[in-house]
C-alpha cells in the first residue's frame, strides 16, 4: 500500500467543499486511514512546507494554511496511488488545472487552491507522520468492496 496526506485547506472548509472533495477520493476507491478537523499552527505549517522556505509566496502560504480549520486525511491504495491522486487534484494553479480535476472544478487562483496532496510516496510518509499520531491511524482494515475495486 502507498499513501498520501491530503489537506482540505481553509478555503475548502469555509466553502463547504469537504464533502464533495472527499467524495471524489472515496468514489475512486481509495481507502481512508485517518481523518480529522484541525487548526494548523505556524510551526507545523513551516515544517510541512519547508521545501518552499525562502520563496516569495512562503509567508502568504503559511498565513493561508493557518488562517482557519483544515481537514486532514490519509488516503491509501496500491502502488501508483500518490501519482493518481495528484492527477485528480490537478495543476497547482487552478486557473490552469484541467476540468474534471479538483482544482480545475472548484478553484480559480493559486493562493486559494483548496487541497494539498503529497507529491511522492516518500512525502506521503513524511507528511503523515507530521500530521497524525500512530494511534490516530488505522493502517490495515478490510472493506467489503475491496475485491470490487482491486482485481
Ligand atoms: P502543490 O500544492 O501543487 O504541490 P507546490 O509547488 O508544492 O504545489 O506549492 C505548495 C503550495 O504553495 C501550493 O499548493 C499553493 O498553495 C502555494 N503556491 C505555490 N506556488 C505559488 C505561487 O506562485 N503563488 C502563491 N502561492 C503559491
Ligand atoms: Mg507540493
Amino acid at each position: 500500500m502507498e499513501r498520501a496526506l491530503i489537506i482540505l485547506k481553509p478555503d475548502a472548509v469555509q466553502r463547504g467543499l469537504v464533502g464533495p472533495i472527499l467524495t471524489r477520493l472515496e468514489q475512486r476507491g481509495l481507502k481512508l486511514q485517518g481523518l480529522k478537523l484541525m487548526q494548523v499552527d505556524e510551526a507545523l505549517a513551516r515544517r510541512h512546507y519547508a521545501e518552499h522556505e525562502g520563496k516569495g509566496f512562503f509567508a502568504s502560504l503559511v498565513s493561508y494554511i493557518t488562517s482557519a480549520p483544515v481537514v486532514v486525511a490519509v488516503v491509501a491504495g496500491k502502488p501508483g496511488t500518490v501519482e493518481m491522486i495528484r492527477t485528480m487534484v490537478g495543476a497547482t494553479n487552478p486557473a490552469k488545472a484541467a476540468p474534471g480535476t479538483i482544482r480545475g472544478d472548484f478553484g480559480v487562483e493559486v493562493g486559494r487552491n483548496l487541497i494539498h496532496a503529497s507529491d511522492s510516496p516518500e512525502s506521503g510518509e513524511r507528511e503523515t507522520a507530521l500530521f497524525f499520531q500512530a494511534e490516530e491511524l488505522i493502517a490495515e482494515w478490510s472493506r467489503v468492496t475491496d475485491p470490487w475495486i482491486y482485481e
